[in-house]
């Protein structure tokens, strides 16, 4: 009788605190609909999401949560682990060309997996739609075993450039080798071709020791260990947030064939408990803007905008797993600081500025966390 009262009371004080920290968010959280295991939104012109499965499926969804059935046509995805589908992104002209970008785990041989990216033609119908003239046009190279750290975010940049978040694939030293596309950020033109402007093009004048046909092009920036969230600044500057290992997850500022050092530094340790040297004793490695220990477990990062919520314009909004939370970001030049947290309850897997400056969520699907959509409005 005594321990039925004491498990009667705990429940009533969990339920007690967490309607306390609802109350607390400056936000309203509405429910909308909810989803097999989600992992990425992207808005349509007309209002609409698209959002993905990691399963493989891709379905529209109206703001009231009314779902398409599951657009057809699209790639064999390997399913497991941290993988699946993964992000869609939108061409910068797709009122016009219909195209959009999907990421996600493809099979190789001998048990191997990676990242890939293709590009097809949504084609809408009244039941959802199909994609056509489908093309991959990216890959992870090297293909290997293991089913984590696939990254694979996408972002389209203000000049059209696609960006590509490619992990480690928990495979640590791919991070430092020009020989893999592992553990970068990627800049692509829109059909994947390599831009002449980037940073590596020229790599195999710089070592002559190297394959002769490589990755090396793509790359970006490199010492990175799983990012999973790409994001421009007002200035139009780029930004990651990616888990860090063991502890200290990490935002940088990404510049142009920076090394930002995995594995070789961070402010977090191995699982197994072996050291990683932090930042501050490599200075030739760039150091996070922003680290975390206790980490946030960081699934995505975007740029706020909005009219909605006006002293937010200009913040970077993360959506923490681990921590449970939306993570606000504060941007100044070349700092960063976290200016807030907002306790959500579940794992967020994803927040989306809507056309009006509402906030979109994806809950991850996972224990208590339930794969909602949910929208975000001010409290009055
Ligand atoms: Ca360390």
């Amino acid at each position: 009788m005594k321990r039925r009262l004491s498990i009667t009371l705990s429940v009533f004080l969990l339920v007690s605190a967490n309607a306390q920290a609802q109350s607390d968010l400056p936000f309203v959280v509405e429910p909308i609909t909810s989803f097999d295991e989600p992992w990425a939104l992207a808005f349509l012109p007309d209002g609409r999401m698209l959002v993905t499965e990691m399963k493989g499926n891709l379905i529209v969804v109206s703001q009231d949560g009314e779902k398409s059935r599951p657009v057809r046509g699209m790639p064999d995805v390997d399913y497991g682990g941290q993988g699946g589908l993964g992000d869609v992104a939108l061409h910068p002209d797709f009122a016009e060309n219909g195209l959009i970008y999907l990421s996600y785990v493809e099979a190789g041989i001998g048990g191997t997996r990676g990242a890939a990216v293709t590009r097809a033609v949504f084609n809408e119908t009244d039941r959802g739609g199909y994609l056509s003239d489908a093309e991959v046009i990216w890959r992870q190279y090297p293909k290997v075993v293991g089913k984590g750290h696939y990254g694979h975010r996408l972002l389209f940049d203000a000049e059209g450039y696609l960006w590509i978040s490619s992990g480690d694939r928990q495979k640590f030293t791919p991070a430092q080798d020009m020989q893999a596309n592992l553990g970068k950020i990627l800049r692509l033109n829109d059909d994947g071709s390599i831009p002449e402007d980037n940073p590596f093009v020229d790599y195999l004048e710089q070592d002559p020791f190297v394959d002769d046909e490589g990755v090396y092009g793509q790359i970006w920036s490199l010492g990175h260990r799983n990012t999973l969230g790409l994001a421009m600044d007002t200035d139009g500057q780029l930004w990651n947030i990616e888990m860090g290992p063991a502890g200290g997850d990490e935002l940088n500022r990404i510049v142009r064939a920076g090394n930002y050092g995995y594995p070789v530094v961070s402010n977090g340790e191995h699982y197994s408990g072996r050291e990683i040297p932090d930042h501050d004793t490599r200075p030739e490695f760039r150091e996070p803007a922003v680290w975390w220990t206790p980490v946030i477990s960081p699934g995505h990062l975007m740029l706020y905008t909005g009219d909605l919520f006006p002293e937010w314009r200009g913040d970077f909004l993360a959506a923490g797993l681990s921590s449970q939370a939306i993570v606000r970001i504060e941007i100044n030049g070349e700092d960063a600081r976290e200016a807030d947290r907002y306790p959500m309850g579940a794992r967020i897997r994803s927040v989306v500025q809507g056309p009006e400056g509402e906030l979109w969520v994806l809950e991850d699907e996972d224990k208590e966390s339930r794969g909602r959509l949910l929208k975000l409005t001010p409290k009055d």
